[in-house]
């Protein structure tokens, strides 16, 4: 039996968790030993902080305001400067992919899934062609940084490595985990999921700040001289990873303290499933849709919704502001089923989400795009934010930006742009494509 007087025991004991252990002699050596790592590996002080937190009725926020956002500007002063600061390295690109994916049905790395329309390239090969693309353009190095989590962290890295990185210097990558944080039940006990192992989650994806702080990245960042880190989710084929105009905006704005910046589109309606910008004590940050109040969401101002700029999660962060967070993000809480030893049950998650850093800037850009340009999330297995419905938003988008640049595209032609033939309308690389691309052709381009 695990020794009665240990600190482990003890800690257990005094939050009522000593049911961990229901199952102690039944367990084999190396079972134990599992066991006892993991709970070894509790933070105490924080599963004190979930047990308040269950407690605790979610408090919906009251007091925000609608904030204001900024046009994209495609000019060519942004363009140049934008160009310009890439050119001198200073942009790094870093993808946040830890998530379990569970409500697409994917059983593998989020990021591994098939997405586009024609070829089936994975979200992964979808940034990594963008950054492939911008380096042989801009002739520099944009180091890419991945979060995974301890579930698809291995069958992340085998992924790139088995498909060479899609073409980018495997140095140039580097992976890091987030952390893990135990799930609770209804009733604030860890769960077990089998004998000898608890349920735990990764820590959301603020969990990026202490994960990059903590596995050396930003160190490493720091050391290749990188300035402005493009965040972006895995999960949204339309993403510009690398964008010389926003980036110009972030860096330039003079309002903003260009410690980071982030891009809205305008939600399509009040339910849409995605977080708003507001204002809350004067600071912008984004309220996530799960928190809005029903009037919130649905309440318009001149026939517009008050809090209609919804988040793509799409941010700018700048390397310093990034290194100076030390204040610990507020924990969110979301019931989910989750399976135990003992069957499905329902489970409380804790996690942390990285736009709670928003309102820690002393002033933060928000700068409106179009959704037609920027936006086909992949998050359910049918229905709104699925494949079917990113893959016709991805089709289109090919067909506009290739018919803007010249190409004459009939009805009932599919086509599909690849990421190295250009990152906009205006530098796509059309001399080996045909003029003409007719009813019933399928092109990838
Ligand atoms: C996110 C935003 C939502 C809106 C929408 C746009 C949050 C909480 N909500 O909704 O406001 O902007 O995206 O598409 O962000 N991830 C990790 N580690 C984790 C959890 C998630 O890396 O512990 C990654 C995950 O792999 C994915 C991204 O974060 O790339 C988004 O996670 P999600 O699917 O849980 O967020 P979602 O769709 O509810």
């Amino acid at each position: 039996m695990i020794d009665n007087k240990s600190n482990l025991y003890e800690q257990l004991q005094a939050r009522d968790q000593l049911h961990v252990l229901e199952y102690w002699d039944e367990l084999s050596e190396d079972e134990q030993a599992s066991l006892l790592a993991q709970l070894e590996s509790i933070d105490f002080a924080l599963l004190d902080t979930f047990l308040e937190l269950c407690q605790q009725d979610d408090a919906v926020d009251q007091n925000i305001s609608p904030c204001t956002s900024k046009a994209r500007c495609e000019c060519k002063h942004h363009l140049a400067v934008g160009e310009e600061i890439i050119k001198r390295g200073e942009l790094g690109v870093l993808t946040v992919a830890g998530g379990d994916g569970t409500r697409l049905g994917w059983s593998g790395p989020k990021g591994t899934y098939p997405a586009t329309p024609l070829s089936g390239k994975s979200l992964f090969q979808l940034i990594a062609e963008q950054i492939l693309y911008a380096q042989r353009r801009y002739g520099v190095t944009i180091p890419w940084y991945i979060m995974t989590s301890v579930s698809n962290s291995e069958l992340t890295k085998s992924f790139l490595l088995d498909n060479n990185c899609f073409g980018l210097d495997r140095t140039d990558i580097f992976v890091f985990e987030q952390r893990q944080v135990p799930t609770l039940d209804e009733h604030g006990k860890l769960i077990l999921q089998t004998k000898s192992s608890i349920v735990t989650n990764p820590d959301g994806h603020g969990g990026m700040i202490s994960g990059l702080q903590q596995s050396g990245a930003l160190a490493e960042i720091e050391g290749r001289g990188i300035e402005h880190l493009s965040y972006v989710q895995v999960d949204n084929p339309l993403a510009r990873v690398v964008d010389p105009i926003f980036l110009a905006m972030h860096a330039t704005d003079e309002v903003s303290s260009q410690e980071v910046s982030s891009k809205c589109v305008m939600k399509t309606n009040a339910s849409e499933r995605v977080g708003v910008f507001c204002l809350k004590d004067g600071r912008a940050t984004i309220q996530e849709y799960s928190d809005l109040t029903e009037e919130q969401a649905a309440s318009t101002t001149d026939g517009a919704l008050t809090f209609g700029a919804g988040s793509i999660a799409i941010h700018m962060f700048n390397r310093a502001f990034l290194e100076q967070i030390a204040t610990s993000l507020p924990w969110h809480k979301a019931i989910k089923k989750v399976q135990s030893v003992s069957g499905e049950c329902a489970a409380m998650k804790f996690e942390t989400f990285v736009f709670d850093v928003l309102p820690m800037a002393k002033q933060s850009l928000v700068v409106e795009v179009k959704r037609e340009d920027e936006f086909a999330p992949i998050k359910n297995a049918d229905g709104e934010d699925s494949p079917a419905s990113s893959k016709q938003l991805q089709a289109s988008r090919s067909k506009r930006w290739l018919m803007e640049a010249g190409l004459d595209i009939e009805d009932g032609a599919e086509v599909e742009l690849s990421p190295l033939t250009g990152a906009s309308p205006s530098d796509l690389e059309l001399s080996e494509i045909p003029n003409l691309i007719q009813s019933g052709q399928q092109l990838v381009v």
